[in-house]
């Protein structure tokens, strides 16, 4: 199947916050409570429209386990965008956000092009965090905030379709501005081109 352009996503956070059932809901609108761990690294794929494109959007799924981290590190390089998870029932998940945003800048530097979120999954659930402390957690950090429910799918379109449209949007401005300095250069390049044309009166060889 063709597709335009491709958006990879890598979503990250703790063990059991639902990382796994948030793109299984996303890709194929389904839910299982059966608990499968991640082993290592998995994608998802979905193909979606965007600015008139059809984008294929590729999410690698990691697991949280400790001694896999050294194998998802490489992941956060090639990544166009990154879902920090967390579970809103669980507090411990949302203390450990911390460490997870500290791997990005770890891994990434002050690198701006990648955009991140982050998700507080199992809304469904009671709560240990309650929304306006998250979401000025979030903030604070410098990331939107969004909350999900993977076992009734609310949020999960809404949230990865923000993540990637931002990223489609900030491709779209840079591959503008790439083009009209490309554009620039090329007038630019004929005026100094015609300036030498005529003070090395190079018109005879072309005419
Ligand atoms: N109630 C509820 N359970 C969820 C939700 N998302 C995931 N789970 C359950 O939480 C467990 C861990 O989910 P999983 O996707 O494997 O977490 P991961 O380790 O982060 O990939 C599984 O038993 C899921 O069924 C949710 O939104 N609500
Ligand atoms: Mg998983």
């Amino acid at each position: 199947m063709n597709y335009d352009e491709k958006c990879q996503l890598l979503i990250i956070g703790d063990s059991s916050v639902g990382k796994t059932s948030i793109l299984t809901r996303f890709t194929e609108d389904k839910f299982t409570t059966n608990y499968i761990n991640t082993i290592g690294i998995d994608f998802f794929s979905k193909d979606e429209i965007f600015n008139n494109k059809k984008i294929r959007i590729k999410i690698w799924d990691t697991a949280g386990e400790e001694r896999y981290r050294a194998l998802t590190q490489g992941f956060f390089k090639s990544a166009n965008g990154i879902i920090i998870t967390y579970a809103v029932n669980d507090v411990d998940t949302f203390e450990n956000l911390k460490y997870w945003i500290q791997s990005i800048h770890t891994n990434l530097g002050e690198n701006d092009l990648v955009k991140i979120i982050i998700i507080g999954n199992k809304i469904d659930l009671d709560r240990e965090v309650n929304f306006d402390d998250a979401k000025k957690y979030a903030e604070d950090n410098g990331y939107k905030y969004f909350e999900t429910s993977a076992k009734s799918g609310k949020g999960i379109n809404e949230s990865i379709k923000f993540l990637v449209q931002e990223i489609i949007d900030s491709q779209d401005k840079t591959n503008n501005i790439n083009k009209n300095n490309k554009d620039n250069k090329h007038d630019d390049d004929t005026i100094s081109l015609d300036e030498n044309k005529h003070s090395n009166n190079e018109k005879k060889c072309c005419s």
